[in-house]
Protein backbone atom coordinates (compact mmCIF):
# COMPACT_ATOMS: atom_id res chain seq x y z
CA UNK A 1 0.00 0.00 0.00
CA UNK A 2 1.14 3.52 -1.24
CA UNK A 3 1.63 6.77 1.27
CA UNK A 4 -1.67 7.64 2.67
CA UNK A 5 -2.95 10.71 1.84
CA UNK A 6 -5.36 13.48 2.54
CA UNK A 7 -8.99 13.05 1.68
CA UNK A 8 -11.78 15.32 1.13
CA UNK A 9 -15.16 15.51 0.31
CA UNK A 10 -19.08 16.99 0.94
CA UNK A 11 -20.48 14.41 3.12
CA UNK A 12 -24.02 15.72 2.82
CA UNK A 13 -26.83 16.01 0.01
CA UNK A 14 -26.66 18.98 -2.36
CA UNK A 15 -28.71 22.23 -1.55
CA UNK A 16 -29.39 22.14 2.06
CA UNK A 17 -29.00 24.94 4.18
CA UNK A 18 -26.03 23.37 5.96
CA UNK A 19 -23.03 20.75 4.58
CA UNK A 20 -20.59 18.97 6.03
CA UNK A 21 -17.33 19.04 4.48
CA UNK A 22 -15.08 15.91 6.01
CA UNK A 23 -11.00 15.92 5.57
CA UNK A 24 -9.24 12.68 6.60
CA UNK A 25 -5.58 11.44 6.40
CA UNK A 26 -2.56 12.81 7.77
CA UNK A 27 -2.84 16.59 6.21
CA UNK A 28 -6.19 17.18 7.76
CA UNK A 29 -4.77 19.63 10.80
CA UNK A 30 -2.24 21.51 8.75
CA UNK A 31 -5.02 22.01 5.58
CA UNK A 32 -6.93 22.88 8.32
CA UNK A 33 -4.74 25.61 10.02
CA UNK A 34 -3.79 26.92 6.31
CA UNK A 35 -7.59 27.01 6.00
CA UNK A 36 -8.39 29.47 9.17
CA UNK A 37 -5.20 31.16 7.18
CA UNK A 38 -2.66 29.95 9.98
CA UNK A 39 -3.49 32.80 12.21
CA UNK A 40 -6.58 32.01 14.12
CA UNK A 41 -5.74 29.09 16.97
CA UNK A 42 -5.83 25.86 16.48
CA UNK A 43 -9.40 25.13 17.34
CA UNK A 44 -9.20 22.31 20.38
CA UNK A 45 -9.92 18.69 19.87
CA UNK A 46 -13.38 17.61 19.91
CA UNK A 47 -15.14 21.03 21.02
CA UNK A 48 -17.16 22.66 18.15
CA UNK A 49 -15.53 25.52 17.07
CA UNK A 50 -16.29 28.73 15.16
CA UNK A 51 -13.66 29.51 12.74
CA UNK A 52 -13.23 32.01 9.77
CA UNK A 53 -12.71 30.07 6.60
CA UNK A 54 -10.40 31.48 4.18
CA UNK A 55 -9.55 30.85 0.03
CA UNK A 56 -5.81 30.23 0.33
CA UNK A 57 -5.56 32.27 -3.14
CA UNK A 58 -7.14 35.03 -2.32
CA UNK A 59 -7.22 35.29 1.47
CA UNK A 60 -10.70 36.28 1.32
CA UNK A 61 -13.63 35.00 3.75
CA UNK A 62 -15.24 31.89 2.19
CA UNK A 63 -17.81 30.92 5.29
CA UNK A 64 -17.75 30.91 8.62
CA UNK A 65 -17.88 27.30 9.87
CA UNK A 66 -17.99 25.46 13.20
CA UNK A 67 -15.17 23.19 12.88
CA UNK A 68 -14.34 20.16 14.62
CA UNK A 69 -10.99 18.27 15.23
CA UNK A 70 -10.57 14.58 15.96
CA UNK A 71 -7.27 13.67 16.01
CA UNK A 72 -5.76 10.32 14.87
CA UNK A 73 -7.50 7.46 16.50
CA UNK A 74 -10.29 8.13 18.00
CA UNK A 75 -11.82 9.20 14.73
CA UNK A 76 -14.49 7.97 12.32
CA UNK A 77 -12.21 6.63 9.79
CA UNK A 78 -8.82 6.25 12.58
CA UNK A 79 -7.07 9.07 11.00
CA UNK A 80 -6.34 12.59 11.71
CA UNK A 81 -10.19 13.98 10.73
CA UNK A 82 -12.04 17.10 10.58
CA UNK A 83 -15.34 18.33 9.77
CA UNK A 84 -16.78 21.50 9.18
CA UNK A 85 -19.91 22.45 9.56
CA UNK A 86 -20.74 25.47 6.66
CA UNK A 87 -23.32 26.86 5.35
CA UNK A 88 -25.23 24.75 2.35
CA UNK A 89 -26.64 25.47 -1.12
CA UNK A 90 -24.86 24.53 -4.19
CA UNK A 91 -21.52 27.16 -4.02
CA UNK A 92 -19.85 27.38 -0.28
CA UNK A 93 -19.23 23.47 0.31
CA UNK A 94 -17.71 23.07 -3.25
CA UNK A 95 -15.51 26.17 -2.70
CA UNK A 96 -14.58 24.85 0.89
CA UNK A 97 -13.51 21.75 -0.72
CA UNK A 98 -11.55 23.04 -3.19
CA UNK A 99 -9.39 25.54 -0.88
CA UNK A 100 -8.65 22.20 0.45
CA UNK A 101 -7.91 20.60 -2.55
CA UNK A 102 -5.82 23.29 -3.23
CA UNK A 103 -3.62 23.11 0.13
CA UNK A 104 -2.72 18.90 -1.13
CA UNK A 105 -5.97 17.21 0.01
CA UNK A 106 -7.42 15.37 -2.79
CA UNK A 107 -11.36 14.27 -3.62
CA UNK A 108 -12.39 11.10 -1.62
CA UNK A 109 -13.83 7.86 -3.81
CA UNK A 110 -17.02 6.99 -2.75
CA UNK A 111 -17.21 5.03 0.30
CA UNK A 112 -13.28 6.17 0.59
CA UNK A 113 -14.12 7.32 4.18
CA UNK A 114 -15.37 3.88 5.75
CA UNK A 115 -13.03 1.91 3.59
CA UNK A 116 -10.53 3.93 5.56
CA UNK A 117 -12.05 2.97 8.49
CA UNK A 118 -12.34 -0.58 8.09
CA UNK A 119 -8.79 -0.22 6.79
CA UNK A 120 -7.80 0.95 10.41
CA UNK A 121 -9.85 -1.66 12.03
CA UNK A 122 -12.53 0.90 13.03
CA UNK A 123 -15.53 -1.06 11.84
CA UNK A 124 -15.47 -4.69 10.32
CA UNK A 125 -16.27 -5.63 6.44
CA UNK A 126 -20.10 -6.07 7.68
CA UNK A 127 -20.54 -2.90 9.65
CA UNK A 128 -19.07 -1.16 6.68
CA UNK A 129 -21.29 -2.24 4.30
CA UNK A 130 -24.20 -1.83 6.94
CA UNK A 131 -23.13 1.42 7.29
CA UNK A 132 -24.11 1.66 2.86
CA UNK A 133 -27.61 0.43 3.59
CA UNK A 134 -28.40 2.52 6.93
CA UNK A 135 -27.91 5.58 4.73
CA UNK A 136 -29.92 3.93 1.57
CA UNK A 137 -32.53 2.35 3.60
CA UNK A 138 -36.40 2.81 2.36
CA UNK A 139 -38.02 1.33 4.83
CA UNK A 140 -38.23 0.73 8.70
CA UNK A 141 -37.79 -3.06 8.11
CA UNK A 142 -34.14 -2.03 6.45
CA UNK A 143 -32.91 0.89 8.87
CA UNK A 144 -33.26 -1.82 11.79
CA UNK A 145 -31.41 -4.56 9.80
CA UNK A 146 -29.14 -2.09 8.77
CA UNK A 147 -28.58 -0.60 12.41
CA UNK A 148 -28.36 -3.89 13.86
CA UNK A 149 -24.95 -4.69 11.60
CA UNK A 150 -23.56 -1.50 12.23
CA UNK A 151 -24.16 -2.25 15.93
CA UNK A 152 -22.10 -5.54 15.10
CA UNK A 153 -25.68 -7.93 15.18
CA UNK A 154 -24.42 -9.77 12.41
CA UNK A 155 -20.70 -9.68 13.43
CA UNK A 156 -21.22 -10.84 16.68
CA UNK A 157 -22.72 -14.10 15.62
CA UNK A 158 -20.49 -14.97 12.99
CA UNK A 159 -18.19 -14.17 15.85
CA UNK A 160 -19.89 -17.35 17.63
CA UNK A 161 -19.81 -19.34 14.51
CA UNK A 162 -16.33 -18.95 14.17
CA UNK A 163 -15.52 -19.45 17.82
CA UNK A 164 -17.26 -23.02 17.67
CA UNK A 165 -14.82 -23.88 14.75
CA UNK A 166 -11.86 -23.10 16.94
CA UNK A 167 -13.32 -24.55 19.43
CA UNK A 168 -13.81 -28.04 16.94
CA UNK A 169 -10.14 -27.41 16.33
CA UNK A 170 -9.28 -27.83 19.73
CA UNK A 171 -11.17 -30.80 20.70
CA UNK A 172 -9.67 -32.26 17.43
CA UNK A 173 -5.91 -31.45 18.75
CA UNK A 174 -6.84 -32.88 21.90
CA UNK A 175 -8.50 -35.93 20.69
CA UNK A 176 -5.21 -35.99 18.73
CA UNK A 177 -2.64 -36.09 21.71
CA UNK A 178 -4.83 -38.27 24.06
CA UNK A 179 -6.90 -40.65 21.64
CA UNK A 180 -5.91 -43.84 24.08
CA UNK A 181 -7.38 -41.81 27.22
CA UNK A 182 -10.09 -43.98 28.59
CA UNK A 183 -12.15 -41.71 29.80
CA UNK A 184 -11.30 -39.12 26.47
CA UNK A 185 -13.18 -36.39 26.94
CA UNK A 186 -13.64 -36.09 23.53
CA UNK A 187 -14.69 -38.74 21.06
CA UNK A 188 -14.93 -38.39 17.66
CA UNK A 189 -18.62 -39.14 17.81
CA UNK A 190 -18.86 -35.97 19.83
CA UNK A 191 -17.17 -33.80 17.58
CA UNK A 192 -18.93 -35.36 14.97
CA UNK A 193 -21.56 -34.22 17.17
CA UNK A 194 -21.00 -30.81 17.85
CA UNK A 195 -20.35 -30.04 13.63
CA UNK A 196 -23.47 -30.96 13.21
CA UNK A 197 -24.54 -28.50 15.44
CA UNK A 198 -22.80 -25.66 14.13
CA UNK A 199 -23.99 -26.58 10.27
CA UNK A 200 -27.66 -26.13 11.56
CA UNK A 201 -26.64 -22.91 12.95
CA UNK A 202 -25.67 -21.75 9.96
CA UNK A 203 -28.19 -23.34 8.10
CA UNK A 204 -30.41 -20.94 10.21
CA UNK A 205 -28.78 -17.48 9.64
CA UNK A 206 -28.34 -18.24 5.92
CA UNK A 207 -32.13 -19.46 5.74
CA UNK A 208 -32.20 -15.73 6.11
CA UNK A 209 -30.64 -14.36 3.35
CA UNK A 210 -33.44 -14.67 0.95
CA UNK A 211 -35.86 -12.35 2.83
CA UNK A 212 -32.74 -10.03 4.36
CA UNK A 213 -31.43 -9.53 0.44
CA UNK A 214 -35.09 -8.14 -0.13
CA UNK A 215 -34.88 -5.69 2.53
CA UNK A 216 -32.90 -3.84 0.32
CA UNK A 217 -34.41 -3.97 -2.81
CA UNK A 218 -37.70 -4.28 -1.89
CA UNK A 219 -40.34 -7.64 -2.36
CA UNK A 220 -42.26 -7.37 -5.60
CA UNK A 221 -45.69 -7.49 -5.38
CA UNK A 222 -47.52 -7.41 -8.86
CA UNK A 223 -51.61 -6.88 -9.30
CA UNK A 224 -52.62 -9.26 -11.90
CA UNK A 225 -55.82 -10.13 -13.16
CA UNK A 226 -58.75 -9.66 -16.20
CA UNK A 227 -58.88 -5.47 -17.14
CA UNK A 228 -61.66 -3.79 -14.76
CA UNK A 229 -61.33 -5.56 -11.48
CA UNK A 230 -59.81 -2.84 -9.55
CA UNK A 231 -56.09 -3.29 -10.07
CA UNK A 232 -55.21 0.21 -10.59
CA UNK A 233 -57.81 1.73 -7.26
CA UNK A 234 -56.23 -1.15 -5.59
CA UNK A 235 -52.54 0.31 -6.15
CA UNK A 236 -53.54 3.73 -5.85
CA UNK A 237 -55.39 3.11 -2.51
CA UNK A 238 -52.16 0.73 -1.03
CA UNK A 239 -49.35 3.47 -2.48
CA UNK A 240 -51.61 6.03 -1.03
CA UNK A 241 -52.06 8.65 -4.03
CA UNK A 242 -53.53 9.04 -7.16
CA UNK A 243 -50.96 7.40 -9.47
CA UNK A 244 -52.28 4.59 -11.29
CA UNK A 245 -55.22 5.92 -14.02
CA UNK A 246 -58.56 4.97 -12.98
CA UNK A 247 -61.12 4.03 -15.56
CA UNK A 248 -64.38 2.26 -15.78
CA UNK A 249 -63.24 1.36 -19.48
CA UNK A 250 -61.46 -2.25 -19.37
CA UNK A 251 -57.97 -2.18 -20.59
CA UNK A 252 -56.55 1.30 -19.92
CA UNK A 253 -53.22 0.58 -18.09
CA UNK A 254 -51.18 -0.39 -20.96
CA UNK A 255 -47.96 -0.09 -18.95
CA UNK A 256 -46.90 -1.65 -15.53
CA UNK A 257 -47.02 1.13 -13.34
CA UNK A 258 -44.31 0.88 -10.36
CA UNK A 259 -44.48 2.38 -6.63
CA UNK A 260 -41.97 1.62 -3.52
CA UNK A 261 -44.44 1.48 -0.65
CA UNK A 262 -43.69 0.01 2.71
CA UNK A 263 -46.11 -2.22 4.32
CA UNK A 264 -46.18 -2.90 8.43
CA UNK A 265 -42.24 -1.40 7.61
CA UNK A 266 -41.46 -3.78 4.98
CA UNK A 267 -40.39 -2.60 1.69
CA UNK A 268 -42.71 -3.51 -1.62
CA UNK A 269 -42.35 -2.23 -5.17
CA UNK A 270 -45.60 -2.61 -6.13
CA UNK A 271 -46.31 -2.94 -9.26
CA UNK A 272 -49.57 -2.60 -11.40
CA UNK A 273 -50.28 -4.15 -14.61
CA UNK A 274 -52.87 -4.28 -17.22
CA UNK A 275 -55.46 -6.84 -17.34
CA UNK A 276 -54.61 -10.52 -18.31
CA UNK A 277 -57.24 -10.98 -21.38
CA UNK A 278 -56.82 -12.02 -25.10
CA UNK A 279 -57.14 -8.95 -26.83
CA UNK A 280 -57.22 -7.59 -30.45
CA UNK A 281 -55.40 -4.27 -29.68
CA UNK A 282 -51.90 -4.28 -30.09
CA UNK A 283 -51.08 -1.78 -27.36
CA UNK A 284 -53.14 -3.46 -24.86
CA UNK A 285 -51.60 -7.02 -25.93
CA UNK A 286 -48.02 -5.14 -25.19
CA UNK A 287 -49.43 -4.45 -21.77
CA UNK A 288 -50.14 -7.46 -21.25
CA UNK A 289 -46.79 -8.92 -22.50
CA UNK A 290 -45.30 -6.60 -20.14
CA UNK A 291 -47.82 -8.07 -17.28
CA UNK A 292 -46.50 -11.60 -18.06
CA UNK A 293 -42.95 -10.70 -17.43
CA UNK A 294 -43.49 -9.06 -14.56
CA UNK A 295 -45.15 -11.78 -13.06
CA UNK A 296 -42.44 -14.42 -13.50
CA UNK A 297 -40.62 -11.96 -10.85
CA UNK A 298 -42.64 -11.05 -8.64
CA UNK A 299 -42.33 -12.03 -4.73
CA UNK A 300 -46.25 -12.18 -4.43
CA UNK A 301 -48.90 -12.00 -6.79
CA UNK A 302 -52.44 -10.13 -5.75
CA UNK A 303 -54.95 -11.86 -8.18
CA UNK A 304 -57.85 -9.46 -8.55
CA UNK A 305 -61.41 -10.79 -9.40
CA UNK A 306 -64.28 -8.36 -8.48
CA UNK A 307 -67.33 -11.44 -7.92
CA UNK A 308 -67.61 -12.81 -4.38
CA UNK A 309 -67.47 -16.46 -6.68
CA UNK A 310 -65.16 -18.71 -5.41
CA UNK A 311 -61.70 -17.79 -7.13
CA UNK A 312 -60.97 -20.31 -10.34
CA UNK A 313 -56.72 -20.63 -11.19
CA UNK A 314 -56.55 -18.59 -13.82
CA UNK A 315 -53.88 -20.40 -16.33
CA UNK A 316 -51.32 -17.66 -16.08
CA UNK A 317 -50.47 -18.51 -12.89
CA UNK A 318 -48.78 -21.55 -14.34
CA UNK A 319 -45.99 -19.53 -14.76
CA UNK A 320 -45.44 -18.54 -11.25
CA UNK A 321 -45.61 -21.80 -9.99
CA UNK A 322 -44.10 -21.23 -6.25
CA UNK A 323 -45.07 -17.59 -5.78
CA UNK A 324 -47.82 -16.86 -2.99
CA UNK A 325 -51.17 -15.56 -4.59
CA UNK A 326 -53.48 -13.50 -2.74
CA UNK A 327 -56.71 -13.14 -4.27
CA UNK A 328 -58.22 -10.30 -4.14
CA UNK A 329 -62.12 -10.24 -4.35
CA UNK A 330 -62.58 -6.06 -5.04
CA UNK A 331 -65.39 -3.68 -4.69
CA UNK A 332 -66.96 -5.96 -1.58
CA UNK A 333 -69.36 -2.88 -1.41
CA UNK A 334 -70.60 -3.39 -4.04
CA UNK A 335 -71.98 -6.71 -3.33
CA UNK A 336 -75.39 -7.11 -1.79
CA UNK A 337 -74.93 -9.84 0.11
CA UNK A 338 -70.96 -11.27 2.12
CA UNK A 339 -69.74 -13.99 -0.22
CA UNK A 340 -69.72 -17.49 1.53
CA UNK A 341 -66.01 -17.88 3.50
CA UNK A 342 -64.03 -21.10 2.76
CA UNK A 343 -60.90 -22.20 2.60
CA UNK A 344 -58.70 -20.46 -0.12
CA UNK A 345 -58.41 -23.08 -2.76
CA UNK A 346 -54.61 -24.89 -2.51
CA UNK A 347 -53.23 -22.93 -5.17
CA UNK A 348 -53.68 -19.16 -3.47
CA UNK A 349 -52.44 -18.25 -0.01
CA UNK A 350 -55.46 -16.35 0.94
CA UNK A 351 -58.72 -14.86 0.00
CA UNK A 352 -59.21 -11.09 0.98
CA UNK A 353 -61.94 -9.10 0.81
CA UNK A 354 -61.69 -5.22 -0.33
CA UNK A 355 -63.11 -2.23 -1.27
CA UNK A 356 -61.24 0.78 -1.71
CA UNK A 357 -65.17 2.54 -1.25
CA UNK A 358 -65.21 1.64 2.24
CA UNK A 359 -60.95 0.77 2.80
CA UNK A 360 -62.59 -2.59 3.21
CA UNK A 361 -59.67 -5.22 3.88
CA UNK A 362 -56.75 -3.16 2.70
CA UNK A 363 -55.22 -3.36 6.54
CA UNK A 364 -55.57 -6.96 6.15
CA UNK A 365 -53.53 -6.99 2.71
CA UNK A 366 -51.03 -4.73 4.48
CA UNK A 367 -50.42 -7.14 7.29
CA UNK A 368 -50.46 -10.16 5.20
CA UNK A 369 -47.93 -8.92 2.45
CA UNK A 370 -45.51 -8.83 4.60
CA UNK A 371 -46.24 -12.12 6.52
CA UNK A 372 -45.82 -14.02 3.03
CA UNK A 373 -43.11 -12.62 2.34
CA UNK A 374 -41.25 -11.47 5.01
CA UNK A 375 -42.19 -14.82 7.13
CA UNK A 376 -38.93 -15.23 8.93
CA UNK A 377 -38.57 -11.67 10.00
CA UNK A 378 -42.04 -11.49 10.76
CA UNK A 379 -42.03 -14.24 13.38
CA UNK A 380 -38.90 -14.23 14.54
CA UNK A 381 -39.09 -9.99 15.10
CA UNK A 382 -36.44 -8.11 13.31
CA UNK A 383 -33.95 -7.79 15.46
CA UNK A 384 -32.46 -11.08 14.80
CA UNK A 385 -29.21 -10.81 12.56
CA UNK A 386 -29.87 -11.13 8.85
CA UNK A 387 -27.78 -11.76 5.73
CA UNK A 388 -28.70 -8.79 3.27
CA UNK A 389 -26.16 -9.17 0.86
CA UNK A 390 -25.15 -12.48 -1.54
CA UNK A 391 -21.48 -11.51 -0.44
CA UNK A 392 -22.32 -12.50 2.59
CA UNK A 393 -24.49 -15.61 1.84
CA UNK A 394 -22.06 -16.58 -0.39
CA UNK A 395 -19.46 -16.91 2.24
CA UNK A 396 -21.27 -18.19 4.93
CA UNK A 397 -22.21 -20.92 2.65
CA UNK A 398 -18.79 -21.92 1.79
CA UNK A 399 -18.46 -22.13 5.30
CA UNK A 400 -21.34 -24.17 5.80
CA UNK A 401 -19.92 -26.39 2.88
CA UNK A 402 -16.55 -26.82 4.55
CA UNK A 403 -17.92 -27.73 7.98
CA UNK A 404 -20.05 -30.33 6.28
CA UNK A 405 -16.96 -31.59 4.68
CA UNK A 406 -15.21 -31.88 8.03
CA UNK A 407 -18.26 -34.13 9.37
CA UNK A 408 -18.13 -37.00 6.39
CA UNK A 409 -14.51 -36.88 6.45
CA UNK A 410 -14.72 -37.19 10.71
CA UNK A 411 -17.44 -40.14 9.59
CA UNK A 412 -15.28 -41.94 7.08
CA UNK A 413 -11.74 -43.00 7.14
CA UNK A 414 -10.36 -39.86 6.51
CA UNK A 415 -6.96 -39.46 9.25
CA UNK A 416 -8.66 -36.26 11.43
CA UNK A 417 -5.47 -34.58 10.38
CA UNK A 418 -6.70 -34.35 6.79
CA UNK A 419 -10.74 -33.57 8.23
CA UNK A 420 -8.91 -30.71 9.70
CA UNK A 421 -8.41 -28.89 6.90
CA UNK A 422 -11.87 -28.49 5.95
CA UNK A 423 -12.11 -26.61 9.44
CA UNK A 424 -9.37 -24.09 8.54
CA UNK A 425 -11.17 -23.63 5.07
CA UNK A 426 -14.70 -22.67 6.93
CA UNK A 427 -12.82 -20.31 9.05
CA UNK A 428 -11.16 -18.61 6.31
CA UNK A 429 -14.49 -18.14 4.61
CA UNK A 430 -16.01 -16.19 7.66
CA UNK A 431 -13.04 -14.11 8.47
CA UNK A 432 -13.04 -13.31 4.33
CA UNK A 433 -17.02 -12.31 5.45
CA UNK A 434 -15.88 -9.73 8.24
CA UNK A 435 -12.71 -9.00 7.20
CA UNK A 436 -10.21 -9.05 10.05
CA UNK A 437 -11.60 -10.09 13.33
CA UNK A 438 -9.80 -9.58 16.43
CA UNK A 439 -8.68 -12.75 17.04
CA UNK A 440 -7.96 -12.46 20.61
CA UNK A 441 -11.44 -11.80 22.06
CA UNK A 442 -12.19 -15.44 19.93
CA UNK A 443 -9.07 -17.12 21.82
CA UNK A 444 -9.93 -15.67 25.21
CA UNK A 445 -13.51 -17.10 24.82
CA UNK A 446 -12.19 -20.24 23.44
CA UNK A 447 -9.73 -20.80 26.31
CA UNK A 448 -11.68 -19.88 28.92
CA UNK A 449 -14.08 -22.94 28.62
CA UNK A 450 -10.65 -24.96 27.59
CA UNK A 451 -8.27 -25.78 29.81
CA UNK A 452 -6.20 -28.12 27.81
CA UNK A 453 -2.81 -27.04 29.43
CA UNK A 454 -3.81 -27.46 32.89
N1 LIG B 1 -67.61 0.47 -5.95
C1 LIG B 1 -66.33 0.18 -6.18
N2 LIG B 1 -65.81 0.39 -7.40
C2 LIG B 1 -64.53 0.10 -7.62
C3 LIG B 1 -63.71 -0.43 -6.60
N3 LIG B 1 -62.46 -0.63 -7.11
C4 LIG B 1 -62.51 -0.25 -8.40
N4 LIG B 1 -63.75 0.19 -8.71
C5 LIG B 1 -64.21 0.68 -10.02
O1 LIG B 1 -64.01 -0.33 -10.98
C6 LIG B 1 -63.60 0.23 -12.23
C7 LIG B 1 -62.28 -0.39 -12.70
O2 LIG B 1 -61.27 -0.05 -11.75
P1 LIG B 1 -59.74 -0.06 -12.13
O3 LIG B 1 -59.02 0.16 -10.85
O4 LIG B 1 -59.44 0.85 -13.26
O5 LIG B 1 -59.57 -1.56 -12.61
P2 LIG B 1 -58.36 -2.22 -13.43
O6 LIG B 1 -58.73 -2.23 -14.86
O7 LIG B 1 -58.28 -3.63 -12.91
O8 LIG B 1 -57.12 -1.44 -13.15
C8 LIG B 1 -63.50 1.73 -11.97
O9 LIG B 1 -64.70 2.32 -12.41
C9 LIG B 1 -63.37 1.86 -10.49
O10 LIG B 1 -63.88 3.06 -9.99
C10 LIG B 1 -64.29 -0.64 -5.30
O11 LIG B 1 -63.65 -1.10 -4.35
N5 LIG B 1 -65.61 -0.32 -5.16
MG1 LIG C 1 -55.79 -0.54 -14.43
Amino acid sequence: MGEVDTIVAVATGPGGALSVVRMSGPSAFEILSALCDGEQPVPPARVATLRTLKDPAERSAIDRALVVRYPSPASYTGEDLVELSCHGGWLIPALVCEACEALGARRAEPGEFTRRAYLNGKLDLVQAEAVADLVEARSRAGHRAAMSQVERGLSRRVGELRASILHLEALLAHHLDFPEEDDAPVSVDGIATDAAELAGRMVALIATAPEGELLREGAVAVLAGAPNTGKSSLFNALVGRERAIVTAHPGTTRDALEAVVQLRGFPFRLVDTAGMRETPDAVERLGVEVAFERLTEAHVVLLCVDDGAPPREPSFLARVKSTPVVVVRSKADLRKQAPQSSAPPEWCADVVDTSVVTGEGLDVLRSLLPSLVFRGMVQAGTEQPVLTRRRQTRALQAALDAVRAFHAALLSDVPPEVASSHLKEAETALEDLVGVIAVEDVLDAVFAEFCIGK
